[in-house]
């Protein structure tokens, strides 16, 4: 070691499973990154993403100021002080006039390393009055927070991973995304480790992937057949009465409703259906049913393909049948440390509303997920009194991450006004008015509790130890940058406009909050630091913060809280029968699904799936990656790439109902035949070129119409694509 070279342990964000590192830095330059060796949680995993922080901090075409469009398209770096000054001349124009719903924010993955962009975006629309405000989240799993409305919660939460002998996981590979399915502290290590003290992992997947070669039973389904899947699953359990009875009739709802509307769902019919095997379909049941912890996660596959609140809901459903929720007196799953204390209780959370009042141009609705990302492109291109005409969009990619693209593109080009924060060029900062230059991960102070409130979202998210980590910003910007936090940016838009902003710290979603919301009034006269921030959202934590900094290599805190009996003055039920689904469950049973599988003129269906070195589009330009993966492969089975008489690297067309796109074809044996598996947060790097499936790779989003929205959510139809192939 140098003089000029240290150490400092931080920890990663560029996914959400945010491991610990430590980075090496030299004359105050982050030079290398390694897992943290010290960390027990983590066992020092890193995967490509972290170890490339370096590049991505330096590398050469980041964004260090912020940037003004010229009318003929060229960029000029401006002082980022006369950006926002700007920007609030044209947003008071506009809101003079069309008032505050011309104003909306889009939230993306960008913001994992500081959640207080978006939390201060909120609350300048809130100060606004604009309801404009969308999350990426409602085009990734707006299913989870749809069925929970509809199923209602358990208070103490499910059963913890660690102390489960049967897990189902739907349509995820933690592995890989380390985001639902399995604990995200080195998820391959977490399911390894369950297999070996002999938890049974049910698996089901169009592809066999890095999570599946865990699995006791593998379903490799036909995409799209989650619902049916499920309702077989729950038949089974019901018929061979492996429900918990006692749990039911004190807590749930609605039984003889489902139990009536899953009976059809034989193992034969499912598994004719699914195309799968019936004694499989048994057999994953059985291993569900008859063990005594687990639970069943859904994730994006049965999200994105079509009837997701169904898949959902049976999913919630089937932990309820099987009373598989944490009781009385047992550890609870999620002890809460930067969070509030709170004091779990054995204690059904009843049903909400899952539709709001507010109604989009293209007929999409407000609903227990939030606005719906998928309806702010029409929402910008109709004409009409809540027309949006301005649009910040915060750590996201629309262009490479919205469905639809052209649509997307027609709507971006419209706007009157769109400023990205941003740290590097992408399709859509192409075609911002202003970008404002963010800083990075490592030049930020943090905390874990973003990844603490997963929890809320859904039983397979984040930790289910009670680890806690805050890091220091370890390094300064690149000398000469002008790049300003989110957070601050929209305070000042704030302080510019005049208004009095709110912060709110709200803990859990809906009527299932946790603790009370907090609404702390800012003092506007002068800018917060981040680390006055992380202050104010941590100031009723479970654990103090000044505690969690006093380990800053992380730790797992030992607090062990024990759930309590329920609340006598409650009297909330759980609801496994509701009317909805269950209609939805009849509807899917009438169809002729013989008919519905796309063997005619559209014969492949076109599934999601994740690369390990990028995520989403994040990392996607970095030198060493555009090396690793020139181009966003087509993965097919063999057996098809001979059937149509294709081989490996071959040019494909792929044909959707509206669109196609070019693709470069790749043998890829893990995928059940007829299904083609393609990344998403590819393609070409401006909007003024054009696609190349070589350069930039297939953008797979061009494939995705909104024709079959769905009707509480607004989620498209985001895989199980119909398509078909030709060579290009
Ligand atoms: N076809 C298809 N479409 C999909 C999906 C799919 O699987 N298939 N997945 C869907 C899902 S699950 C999601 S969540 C959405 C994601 O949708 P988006 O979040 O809109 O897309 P990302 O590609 O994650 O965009 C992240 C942006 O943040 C920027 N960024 C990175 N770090 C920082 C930072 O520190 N600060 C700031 N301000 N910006 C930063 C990146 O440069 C990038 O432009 O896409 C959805 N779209
Ligand atoms: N390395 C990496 N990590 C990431 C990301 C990334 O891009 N790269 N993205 C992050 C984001 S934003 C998210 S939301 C998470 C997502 O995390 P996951 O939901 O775990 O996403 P995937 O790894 O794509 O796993 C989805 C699986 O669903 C399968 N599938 C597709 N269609 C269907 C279907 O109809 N039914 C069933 N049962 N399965 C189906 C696919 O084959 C795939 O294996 O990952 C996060 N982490
Ligand atoms: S899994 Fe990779 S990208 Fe995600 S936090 Fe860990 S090192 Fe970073
Ligand atoms: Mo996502």
């Amino acid at each position: 070691m140098t003089m000029s070279e240290i150490t400092a342990p931080t920890f990663c964000r560029n996914c959400s499973a945010f491991c610990p590192v430590v980075v090496t830095i030299e004359d105050g330059r982050a030079v290398k990154v390694i897992g943290d060796p010290d960390s027990d949680v983590y066992e020092g995993y890193l995967c490509p993403k972290g170890r490339i922080m370096p590049e991505q901090h330096y590398d050469p075409s980041r964004l260090l100021g912020s940037l003004k469009r010229h009318p003929d398209g060229t960029f000029t770096r401006i002082p980022s002080a006369q950006a926002r000054s700007e920007i609030v001349q044209k947003l008071k124009a506009i809101l003079e006039a069309h008032g505050p719903s011309a104003i909306a924010a889009y939230t993306g993955v960008g913001t994992l390393p500081s959640m207080y962009g978006p939390g201060m975006a909120s609350a300048l629309l809130r100060a606004l009055g604009s309801p404009m405000n969308f999350w990426a989240a409602t085009i990734d799993k707006p299913a989870e927070k749809v069925s929970v409305a509809l199923h209602g919660n358990w208070h103490a939460g499910p059963h913890r991973f660690e102390s489960s002998d049967a897990w189902i996981i739907v349509g995820a590979n933690p592995v890989i995304a380390k985001s639902n399915g399995a604990p995200s502290n080195n998820p391959g290590v977490r399911l390894k480790k369950a297999q070996q003290r002999g938890m049974k992992i049910v698996v089901i997947d169009p592809r066999r992937t890095e999570t599946s070669k865990r699995a006791h039973v593998h379903l490799q389904a036909i995409p799209g057949e989650d619902p049916a899947i499920l309702a077989g699953i729950a038949h089974v359990i019901i018929a061979e009465g492996l429900i918990d009875r006692a749990f039911l009739t004190s807590n749930a709802d609605g039984f003889e409703a489902l139990r009536a509307a899953v009976a059809p769902f034989t193992p034969d019919y499912v598994a004719d259906r699914a195309g799968i095997g019936a004694s499989d379909l048994t057999e994953a049941a059985r291993t569900f049913g008859r063990a005594k912890r687990g639970s069943v996660v859904c994730s994006t596959g049965p999200s994105f393909s079509t009837r997701s609140n169904l898949s959902f809901y049976l999913a919630l459903c089937l932990n309820t049948l099987c009373g598989r929720w944490t009781r009385e007196g047992e550890i609870a799953p999620y002890p809460n440390v930067l969070l509030p204390a709170y004091r779990p209780r054995a204690q059904a959370l009843a049903p909400y509303p899952v539709v709001g009042a507010r109604q989009l141009a293209n007929g999409m609705r407000e609903n227990a997920s939030g606005m719906p990302s998928a309806g702010l492109a029409d929402q910008i291109l109709t004409d009409g009194p809540d027309q949006v005409r301005a649009l910040f969009c915060i750590g996201g990619n629309p262009m490479r991450a919205w469905p639809d693209s052209r649509r997307t593109e027609a709507a971006l080009r419209k706007l009157d006004l769109l400023v990205a924060l941003d740290v590097t060029e992408t399709p859509t900062t192409r075609l911002a008015d202003y970008v404002i230059a963010a800083p990075q991960a490592l030049e930020m102070p943090g905390t874990t509790q973003l990844i603490e409130m997963g929890k809320y979202a859904g039983s397979g998210r984040g930790w289910h130890s009670a680890w806690a980590q805050y890091t220091p910003a370890i390094v300064a910007p690149p000398e000469g940058s002008d790049v300003v936090s989110e957070h601050a940016f929209f305070f000042q838009v704030g302080q510019d406009l005049g208004l009095q902003l709110e912060w709110i710290n709200s803990f859990g979603f809906g009527p299932h909050a946790e603790s009370p919301t907090e609404k702390v009034p800012l003092d506007m006269s002068r800018v917060p630091s981040l680390d006055e921030m992380i202050g104010l959202s941590t100031r009723n934590s479970h654990v103090p913060l000044a505690v969690v900094k006093s380990f800053p290599h992380g730790r797992r805190f030992d607090l062990p809280v024990r759930v309590e009996g329920p609340d006598p003055e409650r009297h909330d039920r759980l609801q496994v029968g509701d009317p909805m689904m269950m209609a939805e469950l009849a509807e899917i049973r009438a169809e002729d699904h013989r008919a519905r599988r796309n063997v005619g003129e559209l014969p492949f269906y076109v599934v999601s799936r994740r690369t390990n070195i990028y995520n989403n589009s994040i990392l996607s330009g970095l030198p060493s990656n555009v090396a690793r993966m020139q181009y966003n492969p087509a993965h097919m089975h063999p057996s098809d790439l001979a059937r149509l008489g294709l081989t490996n690297g071959d040019v494909v067309r792929l044909r959707a109902r509206r669109n196609s796109v070019l693709a470069v074809a790749e043998a890829d044996e893990t995928l059940r035949p007829g299904v083609i598996a393609l990344s998403h947060g590819f393609g070409r790097a401006h909007p003024d070129q054009a696609e190349d499936a070589r350069d930039g790779g297939a953008n797979v989003n061009i494939l995705i119409d909104l024709d079959e929205p769905d009707p509480v959510s607004g989620i498209p139809r985001m895989s199980a694509i119909p398509v078909a192939v030709e060579r290009a």
